[in-house]
């Protein structure tokens, strides 16, 4: 079994926090509540990734996945998780921590901004172009 040390949230937040801080709030800055937020769910998802990187290879395999992205509040169809490795996952099929990361709080961005626009709370939206542009072209 190889011994294998994640890194800190602290090195992968700094990119992070650049790809996400326009997505938060209109301003660009990354405000205090967004940081805790965000900090928070930083921590909760690297647990995440201990417990479910099931053989300890130090990356979440295909396999490991679902389960993982399930226990994150993310119980993705198979169709989404294919496409999901297809662009955060290795040529294996595996996910590193940096790009697990990445794609949670772009998952969990996207979410939210959904549930923004779900104002009557039924799972559909209606969009008109410019609030399309909006959400497409900042992130
Ligand atoms: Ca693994």
């Amino acid at each position: 079994m190889a011994v294998v040390s994640l890194p800190s949230p602290s090195y992968v937040t700094a990119r992070v926090f650049f790809n996400t801080d326009k997505q938060s709030d209109s301003t660009g800055k990354l405000g205090f509540h967004e940081f805790k937020y965000l900090w928070n769910n930083i921590k909760k998802w690297q647990g995440i990734y201990k417990t479910y990187d099931a053989d300890r290879s130090g990356v979440i395999g295909a396999d490991e996945l679902p389960h993982a992205f399930r226990a994150a509040g993310f119980p993705l169809n198979d169709q989404l998780f294919q496409m999901i490795i297809r662009r955060y996952s290795d040529e294996n099929g595996n996910m590193d921590f940096d790009n697990y990361i990445g794609c949670l709080v772009r998952l969990d961005a996207m979410c939210r901004a959904f549930k923004t626009l779900d104002k009557d709370n039924n799972g559909t939206i209606k969009v008109n172009v410019q609030e399309w542009l909006q959400l497409t072209m900042y992130s």
